[in-house]
């Protein structure tokens, strides 16, 4: 199958491309590497030393049976994305490329509108594009679970069956996002299922939870292929951050009580997912919703976790209370409903098995490149920065468009 990867340079885009690619598929890459610049404006960096776009690729490529393709170009230059469309011919598109991060989001009215237009307007390109070049094409977009929010009832997955008044129907499940990023994914849903609507398009919107740890079958291959493994205020996920803290003995940075409980999947599970999302397409007009994630914990479970293997390894690790930074709800009910992919086949890496190889060890294996300013969290959802910059500087950070 021929499958393009946007945002294929990214953390769960390059896992994919090499997964995808070593199991045969013919794949393209997208980027406009725009998320290495975020970074150095941010002043952070991967705990991991990741080689250049071209360089790794280029490893890659030396043994593939199929070599990856590269198109360097923003999926918001509708342009770009046509020649890519008309050049490659994708049977299916994985949609990763946009800004990912809920606190990069709530930086500032300059970023929080980079966001939206980032990720809206790109997809709507996709939508767009797939409609005029290529209307058989399968879109896989990366979605979140952070769409439905914490709601005081189970969460299915997308649709919710409702009786009102004596009537019923199938509805999109009630969505209370927590950002402006996480808005984002929610109006790229509204989009992607009305263009399912009208055009007859195909797609799967995966709902993925919290993504952890670095380690692929394939990026383990070559110290060429490294992932990244973010553990800044910013970009750092919640458990990523916590085997890195407690690398250096740095007290786990537990926002407010702790009780905030999400879905969370092993990166070795989010390759997996997408395949074989690609390999069962939705049908023709049909949108489709997955809950990507494979078990439920609380922030406080995951410190515990982190402490239990801390100790293994010897380190002693401490927990602390912050005053949470972010607007949510600190002790919930939850309960996410995660069946289709499992239907499909997926065979999950439980955390328990995983958390010394895949994470402790990486982050203690990398500890001198740990820059502990990096922890405290500094965005603060009730206070947004409000500051005047020059032009040229949003320009940098791709948020002056
Ligand atoms: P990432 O920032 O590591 O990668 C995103 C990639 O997209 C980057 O390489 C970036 O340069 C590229 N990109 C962004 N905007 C682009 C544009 N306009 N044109 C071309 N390229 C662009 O993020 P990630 O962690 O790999 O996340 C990938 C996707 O998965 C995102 O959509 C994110 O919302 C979703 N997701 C991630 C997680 C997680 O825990 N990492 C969890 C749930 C969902
Ligand atoms: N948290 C802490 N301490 C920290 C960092 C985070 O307690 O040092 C808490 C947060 O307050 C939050 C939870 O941990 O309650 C998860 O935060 P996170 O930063 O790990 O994840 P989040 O902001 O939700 O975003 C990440 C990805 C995003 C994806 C989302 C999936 O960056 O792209 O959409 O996970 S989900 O959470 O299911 O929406």
């Amino acid at each position: 199958m021929k499958i393009v990867v946007l945002g294929g340079d990214g953390y769960c885009g390059w896992a994919t491309a090499l997964y995808l690619s070593g199991r045969g598929q013919t794949v393209a890459i997208v980027d406009n590497l725009i998320r290495r610049q975020w970074d150095r404006d941010l002043g952070v960096e991967t705990l991991t030393p990741i080689r250049t776009l071209a360089e790794r690729v280029a490893v890659w490529n030396r043994s593939a049976a199929n070599p990856i393709e590269v198109f360097e170009g923003d999926v918001t230059d509708y342009g770009f994305l046509s020649s890519m469309f008309r050049e490659f011919r994708p049977e299916a598109l994985v949609h990763f490329a946009e800004q990912r991060s809920a606190p990069y989001s709530m930086i500032d009215r300059e970023h929080a509108v980079f966001t939206q237009s980032n990720n809206v307007l790109g997809t709507l390109n996709v939508l767009f594009a797939i409609k005029e070049f290529q209307p058989e094409c399968h879109l896989v977009k990366l979605g979140t679970m952070g769409e439905y929010g914490t709601p005081n009832i189970d969460i299915e997955e997308g649709y919710i069956e409702i009786e009102h008044n004596g009537r019923k129907d199938t509805l999109p499940f009630p969505k209370q996002p927590g950002s402006f990023y996480h808005l984002t994914k929610v109006h790229d849903s509204h989009n992607i299922s009305f263009a399912c609507r009208i055009w007859g398009l195909r797609a799967t919107d995966l709902n993925q939870g919290v993504v952890y740890g670095t380690v692929t079958d394939e990026t383990a291959r070559d110290e060429a292929f490294v992932n990244r493994f973010d553990y800044d205020e910013i970009f750092g996920t919640v458990l990523n951050r916590f085997c890195v803290q407690a690398a250096v003995g740095f007290p786990l940075t537990v926002y407010g009580k702790g009780g905030q409980t999400r879905g969370y999947l092993d990166i070795r599970d989010t390759v997996r997912c997408v395949e074989l999302a690609c390999l069962n397409p939705a049908a023709k007009g049909e949108c489709r919703v997955y809950n990507q994630f494979t078990e439920q914990f609380s922030v406080l479970d995951l410190a515990h976790l982190v402490q239990a293997a801390g100790r293994k390894l010897g380190i002693e690790v401490a927990v602390q209370h912050l005053p949470d930074p972010r607007v949510e709800a600190e002790q919930h009910y939850y309960n996410a409903k995660h069946a289709k992919l499992a239907d499909l086949g997926l065979q999950p890496h439980l955390l328990s098995e995983s958390l010394l190889d895949s994470l402790m060890n990486i982050a203690v294996r990398y500890r001198d490149r740990i820059d502990q300013s990096l922890f405290l969290p500094r965005v603060n959802w009730r206070q947004p920065v409000n500051r005047r910059q020059p032009k040229e500087e949003m320009a940098t950070a791709g948020a002056a468009k």
